[in-house]
């Protein structure tokens, strides 16, 4: 893994202005690699399709040839979901541009092509992924991907392994770790909206009354899931091990049957590995229970619960692949275990990974369920009612993977409570 870098000084605002529609033009006819893609001084159409929480992003056309197109994002200067009375730092876009780039050695068939990357602007010029679906809304609409479950385990595998002190050098890691460091805002943002808000009162939270009264009933006063919490909270902060994409959920993805991309890699720092692999599993659980209600129904909650063990025996298997193929690394050297001990410290290894990933995964559920972001296979569920009682299925699931997880051995323990979760009628 190559070294970038040196952290960079803060962003001026002399070099920086917010696209629009009528800007969008003239900036991009400039850039040559875009205009191998859309032609030189052609008439643009212009869409914004931002749908996320945080930046703009546009589609931008060969209005001739619509084939011919490229997407642009652009962070602002605060938190699109709010508005700009919640200020956030543009560097968020910095950090993006750096993981998208390491991505593109590490996993180049797997993530969109960069064109253009302008730090001073804030802006990413990427490949248009037209033939994609984002996976969350494919998957509400009951939509069955053979390939993602393994695209996202081999993704998860090859990034997370190839930038661990169980693969990396000391030194260049630490150079390494050294471009993510200051991703602070948006890791304040996980710290708060993830670990910290959603397990008490707070006006951020989302508010459903039945929903509202469980969570203070069964949420704000267990102390010790609210403990556990506060455990996955200490390791969010301080456990280094692999360059994470920090947001890996599955509006982060963008399928076909046969192709996955793994899109929004802004949240980009080093922290746990477990926490990539049970963001990721997590969604899958919400979506799960979104399908007592939407169309999909037993047959498509079988085909959720059936990717799970895919997504983590693949990332398993590429993992010790790769573990057995590293030399020297920060963590081990040639000669220090045995052959019999290396092996048992690998299968120690995964168990653990397995029961920090159960947790992070009913983080993710807590707050997703409660907090300010929800997911839309259950938030967008009109009837209260049916929401509800949805909601708090996803929470008492949640705070079961939590309790259980040190019971785990394997990936189908963890799917075993979840299935018999979702035995049960629910509505
Ligand atoms: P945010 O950081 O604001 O959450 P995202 O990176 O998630 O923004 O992008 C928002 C939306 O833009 C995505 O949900 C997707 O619909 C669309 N999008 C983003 N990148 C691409 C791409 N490379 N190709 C096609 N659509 C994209
Ligand atoms: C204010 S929290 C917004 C959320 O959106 C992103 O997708 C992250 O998940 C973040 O936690
Ligand atoms: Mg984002």
């Amino acid at each position: 893994m190559s070294s970038r870098r040196p952290e960079a000084a803060p962003l001026s605002e002399e070099n920086y202005r917010v696209l629009d529609r009528e800007s969008l033009p003239s900036y991009l006819n400039e850039i040559p690699a875009v205009t191998d893609v859309l032609g030189k001084d052609v008439e643009h159409e212009i869409t914004e399709i931002g749908d996320g929480n945080l930046n703009f992003v546009f589609r931008v056309a060969n209005a001739a040839d619509a084939s011919k197109a490229v997407i642009v994002k652009q962070a602002v200067p605060y938190l699109r979901m709010v508005g700009e009375e919640w200020p956030l730092g543009r560097d968020r876009m910095t950090y993006e541009i750096r993981a998208l780039s390491l991505y593109n050695e590490v996993v180049p068939d797997l993530v969109p092509a960069i064109y253009h990357a302008d730090e001073e602007m804030s802006v990413l010029v990427m490949e248009f992924l037209g033939d994609h679906a984002i996976l969350r809304l494919g998957m509400i609409e009951g939509v069955e991907y053979p390939e993602v479950a393994a695209h996202i385990g081999h993704f998860m595998a090859e990034t997370l392994f190839r930038t661990s002190a169980l693969s990396m050098a000391s030194e260049p890691r630490r150079a390494l770790m050294d471009q993510f460091t200051m991703n602070a805002e948006l890791c304040k943002l996980t710290e708060e909206f993830i670990f910290t808000f959603p397990y008490m009162d707070h006006e951020s939270n989302y508010s459903n009354p039945t929903t509202d009264e469980w969570a203070r009933e069964n949420i704000h006063t267990d102390s010790a899931f609210k403990l556990d919490v506060l455990g996955f909270k200490d390791l969010f902060l301080t456990k280094a091990d692999a360059l994470l994409h920090a947001d890996l959920h599955t509006g982060s993805l963008m399928v076909n049957q046969d192709e996955s991309y793994v899109i929004d890699m802004e949240f980009a720092y080093f922290g746990p590995f477990g926490f990539d692999v049970g963001k990721v599993i997590s969604n899958f659980l919400l979506c799960c229970t979104s399908h007592h209600h939407h169309a999909g129904g037993e047959s498509y909650r079988n085909w959720l619960l059936d990717q799970i063990p895919v997504i983590w025996n693949t990332f398993e298997t590429r993992f010790n692949e790769l573990w057995l193929e590293a030399g020297d690394s920060a963590m081990l050297l040639d000669g220090l275990l045995t052959d019999a001990e290396f092996a048992t410290h690998r299968a120690s290894f995964m168990r653990n990974l397995l029961q920090e990933s159960a947790g992070f995964c009913a983080c993710s559920m807590t707050r997703r369920t409660v907090g300010i972001a929800g997911v839309a296979d259950v938030r967008d569920i009109e009837d209260l009612d049916i929401r509800s009682t949805l909601e708090i299925a996803n929470l008492r699931l949640a705070k079961e993977l939590m309790a259980r997880r040190g019971e785990l051995e394997s990936i189908d323990d963890f799917v075993a409570i979840a299935r018999s979760f979702h035995a049960q009628p629910i509505l």
